[in-house]
C-alpha cells in the first residue's frame, strides 16, 4: 500500500512504521549546506548508526527526482553530501516546486517536518532550528520552520538556536504561535555551540520519558502543531562564548556588506562562522547532532510506549 503518490518510505523504515517501532528522521540541508564534505557524509552516517544503537530506525529525509524521500541509501547521503551548496535548498513553499519539476533537493527542518508527518514520524533531530533573524523588524527574515512548528506534529530535538538569530524575538514568535520549547535537563535555552543563552524554556523535563507524556498529550488534545526540545551541547564540546560570538558578528558584518538576503542568508551565515572560528565549530557542530541524535531515539522509544 502507498500512502501518497509521491512519497517514497525505504522499506526499513516502512516496516519499523507498520509495526509501530521507534523512527526518527533527520533532515539533509543539514548535510549539503550545513557541513563541508566529507565530514558533512560522515556525520550522517554516524548520526543514522547512533539512532539505531538508541533503538530507533532513522529516516534521513530529501527529495531526489522528484520523489519525497523517507530514509535514503548510503549512496543516496553521499550524493547530498558531496553535492554540498549545488543541491538546492528546499523548505516548505519549494516543495512542489522541486517534486513537479522532478528535481533533487535538501530539505530544511520546516519541510523535513512537513514530509516525516506525512510518514507518521513524530520525532526528527538536527543541530539547530532556523528563525527570527537580527533585524527582522526591517527585514522581516523569518525562518519558515516556526510557522512550521506551530502548525506540524513533529518533535524537534535540536541543540538550540544559533545566535547568528535573533534569540528574543524567536521565542516571543513561537509563544504567539503556541510552540513550546522544552529543555531537556536545562532550564536554560541553549545557542548551539554554547549551552545557555542567557533565555529560559518555557519547560524543563529530566527524561524522554517525560517528554514523551508531553507529546502525547499535546496530540490527544487535538493541538495541531510540534514542540522544540532543545537539548545542551555536552559540556566537553561547548565553546568559548567570546569565541563565537566574534565569529558571528564578523558574519553578520560579511552577510550585510554584500546584501546577502532570502534563503541565502542561513547557509552563508552558517559558512562562515565555521570558516572563522576552523575546525573548531565543526567538530563541535558533529558532537552535537550526535548528542541530538541519542535523545531523539531515546524520545521516540519512549513515544512508542506512551502510545502503545
Ligand atoms: N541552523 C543551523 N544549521 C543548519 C540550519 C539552521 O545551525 O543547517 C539549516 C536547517 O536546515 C534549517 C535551515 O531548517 O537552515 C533554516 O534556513 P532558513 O533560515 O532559510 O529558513
Ligand atoms: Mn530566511
Amino acid at each position: 500500500m502507498h500512502p501518497h503518490p509521491f512519497l517514497d518510505i525505504h522499506p526499513e523504515v516502512a516496516a519499523a512504521l507498520a509495526t509501530k517501532r521507534p523512527v526518527v528522521a533527520l533532515e539533509s540541508t543539514i548535510i549539503a549546506h550545513g557541513m563541508p564534505y566529507p565530514q558533512n557524509v560522515a556525520t550522517a552516517l554516524q548520526v543514522e548508526a547512533e539512532v539505531r544503537a538508541h533503538g530507533a530506525v532513522p529516516a534521513t529525509i530529501a527529495i531526489l527526482n522528484g520523489r519525497l524521500k523517507v530514509g535514503l541509501t548510503q549512496a543516496e547521503i553521499e550524493q547530498l553530501g558531496q553535492g554540498g551548496r549545488e543541491v538546492v535548498k528546499v523548505s516548505r513553499r519549494d516543495v512542489a516546486f522541486i517534486v513537479a519539476a522532478g528535481q533533487t533537493g535538501a530539505t530544511t527542518v520546516a519541510s523535513t517536518m512537513l514530509i516525516a508527518a506525512m510518514a507518521g514520524i513524530r520525532v526528527f533531530a538536527t543541530g539547530g532550528i532556523g528563525g527570527v533573524h537580527r533585524g527582522a523588524p526591517q527585514s522581516f527574515d523569518v525562518s519558515a520552520d516556526l510557522q512550521e512548528l506551530a502548525q506540524t506534529p513533529v518533535a524537534v530535538v535540536c541543540a538550540g538556536i544559533k545566535s547568528i538569530l535573533d534569540l528574543q524575538l524567536t521565542l516571543e514568535y513561537l509563544e504567539t504561535h503556541g510552540v513550546p520549547v522544552v529543555g531537556f535537563q536545562s532550564d536554560n535555552l541553549p545557542a548551539f555551540y554554547t549551552r545557555d543563552s542567557g533565555f529560559k524554556v518555557d519547560y524543563r523535563l529530566d527524561s524522554a520519558e517525560a517528554i514523551a507524556r508531553a507529546m502525547q498529550a499535546q496530540w490527544a488534545i487535538g493541538l495541531p502543531g510540534g514542540m522544540v526540545v532543545s537539548n545542551p551541547i555536552p559540556e566537553a564540546y561547548a565553546m568559548p562564548r567570546a569565541t563565537i560570538d566574534a565569529a558571528i558578528e564578523q558574519a553578520l558584518q560579511e552577510a550585510q556588506a554584500q546584501g546577502i538576503a532570502g534563503k541565502q542568508s542561513t547557509p552563508f551565515l552558517l559558512a562562515r562562522v565555521s570558516e572563522i572560528t576552523g575546525g573548531n565549530s565543526l567538530a563541535s557542530n558533529i558532537q552535537l547532532v550526535l548528542n541530538n541524535a541519542r535523545l531523539a531515539a531515546a524520545i521516540a522509544v519512549a513515544y512508542q510506549q506512551c502510545v502503545a
